[in-house]
């Protein structure tokens, strides 16, 4: 009875989301992409390190066996790679939302979530500055697709899951003027020969090429085909950061550190080849977007994460090593903390810190009206955030609410 309560409240929110672009029959698919509509708008608002990044995200591997992979060390010698770069948990629905917002709110699963459109990401920073954005899935269907998944239609083969999508995972996205920016690979090809890529764009491979049902090896030659003609593009390179990193380590029981990799001409001549071993996370992804364009923050991770030093040293932005607490040898990013997509450990939607002041940067004012007088945040500036290990529910019961619905 309970679980039957369940299904249809579920079935209730994702119809009041969209009826439309949820469902996944090939009919149904078919009649949505014939109206779908795609928005390949653009901008050139100038930053202060790069004008345009490009964020690709790879799957479940650990760092050396990424950086064992021939084609993946060769795009590594291209650029700067970075060797204490962190994901923030496990599975990897986790991964990719929190790179956009800020935090994975507990998310401790791959399961069909729907985040509450109060929660701001990266998207409305760069929307509040004018500033394009864009994602690139490849093989999804049709332009602001929502569906849980899409398989090979020919094969039957894991293609595009959503799980893997981080702006369709909010539901501040999910309107007319947003889904239309999240399209598919195909849609980054026209877009380049148009010369109308946006300025933050976000490129998920598929199932196969990604290297979540393969290897790293079919991972690092798609990646390589996909970098190495746009390295001398013009039509891409325009002053470009591209990052080439994984959503999380393979091996649960180690410390979850992942490969990363900065390129393109936005990388000064004497970086090329070189490593950096400054302390990441993928909170550090919206850092450096929002210091390279002088946006407020979320309030979140975001605040304190270190913004890449390539970056850091055009911004002013002084890197931080992990000191404080909780000592660095006792975190691992292996187990998701408490929240309202934990499985286990259910409390409410944590509250962002809305004083937080960090690198002459202030959250957003609409995040400061909307959480304005709500108690009880766990957010510091500081770079150390927390795994769900040690610091899980004696630490987070204490400042958030029970989770109530
Ligand atoms: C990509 O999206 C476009 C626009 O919605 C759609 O027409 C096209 O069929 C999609 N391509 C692939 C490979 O799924
Ligand atoms: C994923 O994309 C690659 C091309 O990048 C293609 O060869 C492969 O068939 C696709 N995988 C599936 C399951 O469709
Ligand atoms: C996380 O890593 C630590 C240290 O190796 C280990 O003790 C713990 O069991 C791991 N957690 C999970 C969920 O694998
Ligand atoms: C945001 O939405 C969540 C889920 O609906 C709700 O619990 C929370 O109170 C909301 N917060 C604010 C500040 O509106
Ligand atoms: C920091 C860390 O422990 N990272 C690990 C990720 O996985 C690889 C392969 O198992 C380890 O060698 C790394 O040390």
């Amino acid at each position: 009875m309970v679980s039957f309560k369940f299904t249809l409240a579920a079935a209730a929110l994702s119809l009041a989301v969209n009826a439309q672009n949820t469902a996944t029959s090939t009919a149904d698919v078919a009649a949505a992409a014939a109206t779908a509509k795609t928005d390949h708008s653009t901008s050139r608002v100038c930053g202060k390190a790069f004008d345009r990044i490009a964020i690709i995200w790879l799957e479940n591997t650990d760092y050396d066996k990424a950086i064992g992979d021939p084609n993946l060390a060769w795009l590594a010698k291209k650029g700067i790679t970075l060797t204490q770069y962190h994901a923030t948990t496990h599975p990897s629905e986790p991964n990719y939302a929190a790179s956009i917002s800020g935090d994975y709110l507990g998310m401790d699963n791959d399961d069909f979530n729907f985040i509450d459109k109060n929660v701001s990401t990266v998207i409305d920073l760069l929307e509040s500055k004018g500033i394009s954005w864009g994602e690139y899935q490849e093989d999804m269907p049709y332009s602001g697709f929502e569906g849980f998944a899409w398989v090979n239609q020919k094969t039957g083969a894991n293609d595009y899951v959503r799980k893997h999508n981080p702006a369709i995972l909010y539901n501040a996205n999910v309107n007319p003027h947003r889904l239309p920016k999240i399209k598919n690979l195909t849609m980054f090809y026209e877009d380049l020969k148009h010369e109308r890529l946006p300025q933050w764009m976000f490129i998920t491979p598929n199932m196969t090429s990604d290297g979540h049902d393969t290897s790293v090896t079919v991972a690092g030659k798609w990646t390589r085909d996909f970098v190495e003609p746009l390295l001398n593009d013009r039509r891409f390179m325009q002053n470009t950061l591209v990052l080439i990193t994984f959503d999380e380590n393979e091996t649960y029981t180690i410390r979850n550190n992942v490969l990363a990799i900065l390129l393109g001409d936005a990388v000064p001549k004497h970086l090329v080849g070189t490593t950096d071993d400054t302390y990441y996370s993928h909170y550090s992804e919206i850092a450096t977007v929002e210091a390279n364009w002088g946006l407020p923050t979320l309030g979140r991770w975001d605040v304190g994460a270190n913004v890449f030093k390539v970056v850091a040293e055009k911004t002013g932005d002084k890197l931080r090593k992990w000191t404080g607490f909780p000592s660095f040898s006792k975190v691992f990013f292996n187990q998701s903390y408490a929240g309202p997509f934990n499985d286990e450990r259910r409390v409410g939607y944590p509250v962002p810190n809305i004083h937080a002041k960090h690198a002459g940067r202030f959250v957003a004012p609409w995040i400061q009206r909307t959480y304005r007088g709500i108690k009880g945040t766990y957010y510091t500036t500081g770079v150390e955030t927390r795994d769900g290990l040690k610091y899980s529910l004696p630490f987070l019961s204490k400042i958030i609410l029970p989770f109530r619905d």
